[in-house]
């Protein structure tokens, strides 16, 4: 018998790709798994969310600038390329050292549960998807480096080579994807289907007619220049920001709210049905990121329903500080673990916060935080605008710092005036002669009382203002400008209703949000 030496090439793109199989096939068992545990339990998720959880405020900075709101796409896509080569590894090592590779491949898994244990709201059996995950792709290394391994029988061949059966272990490989695939894709149908509950609830729900409706938008509001946002935004373009990997898919029927904390003499917990049968607020508020750079895309303008958060807060017991009460800070928590910390001062101060459960005349989307999220004018998102709200807990500011804080942003941060030009767009080349500049500006709850364009540095030149719907919302703005050709500079300021003006100092988003005027370079083409 002739002995032909193994070719070591195949061979190892062999181990490599039982590395990765074996790795496809545990994430679909936890996939599987998952559906049956919850959503948020899956590795992939689990992993995502506590890197998002662990990225310093720096890092994450760059992954917004760099990615917009493509950055979580960006981390699960990270993560898979990580998960592949510590797959990749475990093929290889498998082949030689079959148990060092097999408890490599499960070892995978046991990281995966201990991020998933580290999520905010994870019980015990969060960690059971990877776990399953990591001993099903242990299993079938085992199994594909078993018949990696093996010797052909007498007579069949030369024994101990390599393409041994090389159609068998193609076959083998093949069979691992398809039955992953399938597992997989199983697991998600069942995750849809146990969000069936809360797609139902969400359409079922009717919401109540307003007590108190918002005025209709003064005609004027929307100024309509091509090519700027409109007054209120639809919610399929509403920006969305949140670090969620997963839209909490929350049951309206199952959903309470619990109201305490220090100084709440009667404690409340309320089904949707008893918050809406509250008399319900209709108010429209620009809500803003205060990631958002200056002339920037996060801010959106929408008409909410909602019962006011005051009266709530009243009902519970609550004063606020400037009344005696022992609490300055108001703790919004949601179903996914995320904390706001919210002004007690501010929210009882007279001005519409609510407690939302519609936007733009729906339900809210579960994206924006189905059933029930808070919207406070004039505060930044994250100090105030809590998605998929399920607790607030009254307590100080000393005492307790919110998600953002612990990440060094601001614990107070009040919405900074801005203004964004929105046509012309940066580098446009619009013809000489009659340019429409138009954009938006925000103070909210000061309102914006002027709006003031330049061209290449000269003097402030002052837009018509859409009309005002109240001092909660942004006011459209437009500048007819007679462009000459040539590059031009183009800068927007404002002018809040209390008279202060929009400051030219650039100043970062990091700590409490972006200060700074909007600059559009156009090249106006000559007639
Ligand atoms: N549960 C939860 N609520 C959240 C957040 C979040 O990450 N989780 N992000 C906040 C931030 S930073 C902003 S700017 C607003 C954005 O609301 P939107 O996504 O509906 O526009 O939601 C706030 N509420
Ligand atoms: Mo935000």
């Amino acid at each position: 018998m002739t002995r032909t030496k193994a070719d070591p090439k195949p061979r190892r793109a062999a181990a490599a790709l039982s590395g990765l199989a074996a790795a496809f096939a545990g994430l679909a068992a936890a996939e599987l798994a998952a559906a049956v545990v919850r959503p948020e339990a899956a590795p992939l998720t689990a992993v995502g969310g506590a890197v998002v959880d662990r990225t310093p405020t720096a890092v994450k900075e760059w992954a917004v600038r760099s990615f917009g709101t493509s950055d979580k796409l960006v981390l699960t896509l990270g993560i898979v390329a990580v998960l592949a080569a510590l797959a990749v590894a475990a093929g290889l090592l498998a082949v030689r050292r079959p148990r060092a590779g097999i408890a490599l491949a499960g070892s995978v898994g046991v990281l995966g549960a201990v991020a998933a244990l580290s999520r905010p709201e994870a019980g015990w059996t969060d960690a059971l998807p990877s776990l399953l995950g990591g001993a099903v792709s242990a299993a079938v290394l085992y199994l594909l480096v078993t018949a990696l391994n093996r010797r052909r029988p007498a007579g069949g061949g030369p024994a101990g080579t390599w393409p041994m059966d090389r159609r068998g272990f193609g076959r083998l490989v093949a069979a691992t994807v398809a039955v992953s695939a399938v597992a997989g894709l199983a697991g998600r149908r069942l995750g849809a289907h146990g969000a069936a509950g809360a797609t139902a609830s969400r359409a079922d729900l009717v919401l109540p007619p307003p007590a108190v409706p918002a005025p209709p938008v003064p005609v004027g509001a929307d100024l309509r220049v091509p090519g700027t946002a409109r007054f209120l935004t639809p919610n399929r373009d509403f920006y969305r920001v949140d670090t969620a990997l997963v839209v909490p898919r929350v049951d309206a029927d199952t959903w309470r709210l619990s109201i305490h904390g220090e100084g709440v003499t009667q404690p409340l917990t309320l089904t949707l049905p008893e918050l809406l049968a509250r008399p319900l607020v209709e108010h429209d508020v620009t809500l803003a990121c205060v990631s958002n750079e200056v002339g920037g895309p996060y801010v959106g303008n929408a008409r909410w329903l909602g019962v006011r958060l005051a009266d709530l807060l009243r009902e519970a017991g609550v004063r606020p500080p400037s009344r005696g009460g022992p609490a300055d800070q108001l703790v919004a928590r949601s179903v996914d673990g995320m904390t706001l910390g919210t002004p007690v001062e501010t929210v009882m101060d007279g001005r519409e916060a609510l407690l939302a459960v519609g936007m733009n005349g729906e339900p809210l989307p579960f994206a924006h935080g189905f059933p029930v999220r808070m919207v406070v004018p004039g505060l930044y998102g994250y100090v105030s605008a809590c998605k998929w709200l399920r607790e607030l807990r009254l307590t100080t500011f000393s005492a307790y710092d919110a998600y953002w804080v612990r990440r060094s942003w601001a614990a107070r941060a009040p919405v900074k005036t801005q203004s964004r030009i929105d046509t012309p767009r940066p580098l446009a080349e619009p013809a000489a002669g009659r340019v429409a500049v138009a954009g938006v500006a925000w103070a909210q709850h000061r309102g914006i009382s002027r709006v003031e364009v330049r061209v290449d540095g000269g003097p402030w030149q002052q837009a018509r203002l859409g009309a005002e719907d109240g001092n909660d919302t942004w006011r459209q703005w437009v500048w007819v400008w007679e462009a000459p050709p040539g590059r031009h500079v183009l800068q927007a300021r404002a002018t809040d209703g209390r008279g202060a003006v929009q400051p030219e100092t650039r100043t970062p988003v990091l700590p409490d949000g972006a200060t700074g005027l909007h600059t559009v370079t156009v090249r106006v083409r000559p007639r």
